[in-house]
């Protein structure tokens, strides 16, 4: 099938709305939400009354930023069923956040929000490519995460063949990977890694299997990690966002450009603001990512602040689609650190060890304080090949690698390299940073 017809399938259509019908759409929808979210969330009411707005006041997506913004706190203020709008005997699905710290962020669904849901996965996985007649390994952790049955049932609605595996047990997702001709999977990027290289520990090459595609997200990764994982397997790789507050997967996702991910817009409602100053910023420019969900029944979000640091596409996309594109969500607001007073990224660090041969994609930063200094640690694993017992070419990689992630930060940074197979690996989302600092 030609990624024309593909990107045709009528399930697909919303993506190619004229702007001027997507937007009434989107106004039509927002002023039901809002209704909805008044009436029904005691939260919401009272924000909104103080604010002196009044659910008819709000005409269209032109007026959204008169409508207050809702933090994660709020989830937890109200937990666990405080923020919805549906009665509970409607409500038939509840997922949860595992959360750090304290209470879960709960999320509820209602049979129509399951089917959207649904609906913006199959949007999500036609754009990567994914097919009827595909078999998709689905590798996202099922239970109360929403990775796992969020995916599976947009993989049904397109009519793929779902193996509905979840993560963990790596050598078992190999062997059916192999036996069932696997075409397509779904996981998180730092999973798929350790499949890769269990993989090649256990001599099986990914490349000579049917995989093909990939649908990965639940975390940051880089491009630089995009373009291990689609050289090392042969695929192409696809990235897909989402959060349990706003649905799960299926917020946005890329296209065959691979250049933003669009965002399902005629159901979750972008924008952008200055997390200083919380006002609206223009298209284009970055800022933290803010959602309102236009169709969400049991659990409506209005400008829902994500953390999550991004941009809005200002040029049209290539493909055709006419729902807006993001930029990749390269880190969150808070997963930032500050280190010697200079403000890091995770994602900085991965860019530049990645772009040194012999660095492979598995490293941890590491955070501590002696006498009151601050110390920054990158611990990374070198291939077999470069690990080797020559101290000085040991030396000239580490050399390389500190140096590469001095030129990106513009700090001195400890690196540690550390034989293959050594730092722990994840079965969902990877935890790169450790902070030692306030232990
Ligand atoms: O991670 C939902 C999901 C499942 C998305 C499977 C994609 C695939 P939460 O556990 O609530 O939900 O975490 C949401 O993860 O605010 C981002 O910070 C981060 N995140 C999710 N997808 C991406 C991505 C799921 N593609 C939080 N790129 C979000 C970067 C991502 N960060």
């Amino acid at each position: 099938m030609s990624q024309a017809s593909v990107d045709r399938h009528p399930a697909s259509q919303p993506d190619f709305l004229p702007r001027d019908a997507l937007r009434q759409l989107q106004s039509s929808r927002l002023r039901d939400v809002v209704r909805r979210a008044y009436d029904h969330v005691a939260l919401y009411r009272t924000r909104m009354d103080e604010l002196g707005v009044r659910p008819e006041q709000i005409h269209g997506v032109e007026d959204i930023a008169r409508l207050p913004l809702t933090v994660k706190n709020d989830l937890r203020d109200t937990y666990p069923f405080g923020m919805f709008a549906s009665p509970m005997r409607d409500v038939v699905r509840l997922h949860a956040s595992s959360g750090t710290t304290g209470k879960p962020i709960v999320a509820a669904y209602t049979q129509t929000d399951l089917d959207v849901w649904a609906e913006t996965i199959h949007r999500s996985l036609l754009s990567f490519g994914f097919h009827k007649g595909d078999i998709v390994q689905n590798a996202y952790g099922y239970g109360l995460f929403t990775g796992g049955l969020g995916i599976h049932y947009g993989i049904e609605s397109l009519g793929a063949t779902v193996l509905p595996i979840s993560g963990g047990n790596t050598d078992r997702q190999i062997m059916l990977m192999r036996d069932f001709g696997v075409t397509a999977i779904c996981c998180t990027p730092s999973y798929f890694l350790h499949i890769l290289d269990r993989a090649e520990e256990t001599g099986v090459d990914l490349r000579a299997l049917p995989l093909r595609v990939g649908c990965f997200g639940a975390e940051p990764w880089t491009d630089a990690m995009r373009r291990r994982i689609e050289t090392a397997a042969d695929i192409r790789a696809f990235d897909i966002y989402g959060l349990t507050e706003i649905i799960g997967p299926g917020v946005a996702a890329e296209c065959f450009e691979q250049n933003g991910l669009h965002v399902f817009e005629d159901h979750f409602y972008p924008e952008i603001i200055d997390p200083d100053t919380l006002e609206p910023l223009p298209d284009g420019a970055q800022g933290e990512l803010v959602i309102t969900t236009l169709s969400k029944q049991a659990m409506p979000m209005l400008r829902y602040r994500t953390r999550d640091i991004t941009s809005i596409h200002v040029e049209s996309c290539p493909c055709g689609r006419t729902i807006r594109r993001i930029h990749r969500v390269s880190h969150r607001s808070d997963d930032m650190f500050i280190i010697r007073g200079v403000n890091v990224f995770p994602s900085q660090i991965e860019t530049a060890l990645l772009g040194v041969e012999g660095a492979l994609p598995h490293y941890q930063i590491v955070l501590t304080r002696h006498q009151d200094l601050d110390h920054l640690e990158v611990r990374v694993e070198v291939t077999p090949a470069a690990f080797s017992d020559r101290v000085g070419a040991m030396e000239e990689l580490r050399g390389k690698i500190s140096r590469a992630i001095e030129h990106t930060i513009g700090l001195r940074t400890a690196v540690r390299l550390v034989e293959p197979h050594t730092l722990q690996r994840s079965e969902g989302k990877a935890k790169r940073v450790v902070d030692q600092r306030n232990l």
